[in-house]
């Protein structure tokens, strides 16, 4: 190898911002610094006083909080980036949320789940394998950017599963239900990707 060469090289390894932030841009996918609305039907508002969230399905005991009592959960912020099917990808966008794996310290969950549905107030679905949303992969947000989530972006909570396209994020988060098979969710069963992973492009049923 030639001098000039290896001197080439070096210089390319030296990382421009633009390019380190290309690595996070999934393919088919472009950046926006919008935060574009996107829901199936209108936006439910939800009483923080009747708002309640479970953990239900294959746990030998259902949990369920109370608006009061999940602000007393230890939460954290997120810094992570969103990419929805329809091609936008949002770079650090910033949340305050709980854990799902500090949720699940509140069950006991049975051996034979393995799959999730989150289902949220308005009647959405969305399902996801339990390996993709423990170990610091999944939480429920009720924060975005230091204030409130908004009702349009989903408040007073939404799931986050920065991994996945954003439909796997429900807004206005009611529940999750463990269980032994995988079942479809809303977009899952309208030919969205069971899976919906963005860097491998999972959009729709079959790729
Ligand atoms: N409950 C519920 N959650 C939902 C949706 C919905 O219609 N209802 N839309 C999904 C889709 S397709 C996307 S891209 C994101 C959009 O979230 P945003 O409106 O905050 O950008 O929410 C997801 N979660
Ligand atoms: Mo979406």
């Amino acid at each position: 190898m030639s001098e000039k060469f290896i001197s080439r090289g070096f210089v390319g390894k030296r990382r421009a911002p633009e390019a380190a932030q290309a690595n996070r841009v999934p393919p088919g996918q472009y950046v926006t610094k919008d935060f574009p609305v996107l829901s199936a039907g209108p936006t439910p508002r939800v009483d923080l006083n009747k708002w309640t969230f479970t953990l239900e399905g294959l746990v030998r005991a259902p949990v369920t909080w109370t608006w009061q009592q999940f602000l007393e959960l230890p939460s954290r912020e997120y810094v992570v980036d969103i990419h929805c099917v329809t091609k936008w990808t949002k770079l650090d966008t910033k949340w305050r949320g709980v854990s799902l794996d500090t949720l699940l310290e509140h069950v006991e969950l049975d051996p034979k789940a393995a799959f999730l549905t989150a289902y949220s107030y308005e009647g959405y679905t969305t399902n996801l394998p339990l390996p993709d949303v423990v170990n610091g992969q999944a939480f429920v947000a009720y924060e975005y950017d230091g204030k409130a989530i908004t009702p349009e972006h989903g408040g007073p909570a939404r799931l986050l599963v920065p991994g996945l396209y954003f439909w796997k994020s429900a807004k206005w988060l009611k529940g999750i239900r463990f269980m032994d098979k995988d079942k479809s969710g809303f977009w899952e069963s309208l030919g969205y990707n069971n899976h919906g992973d963005p860097f491998k492009e999972e959009r729709y049923t079959g790729d």
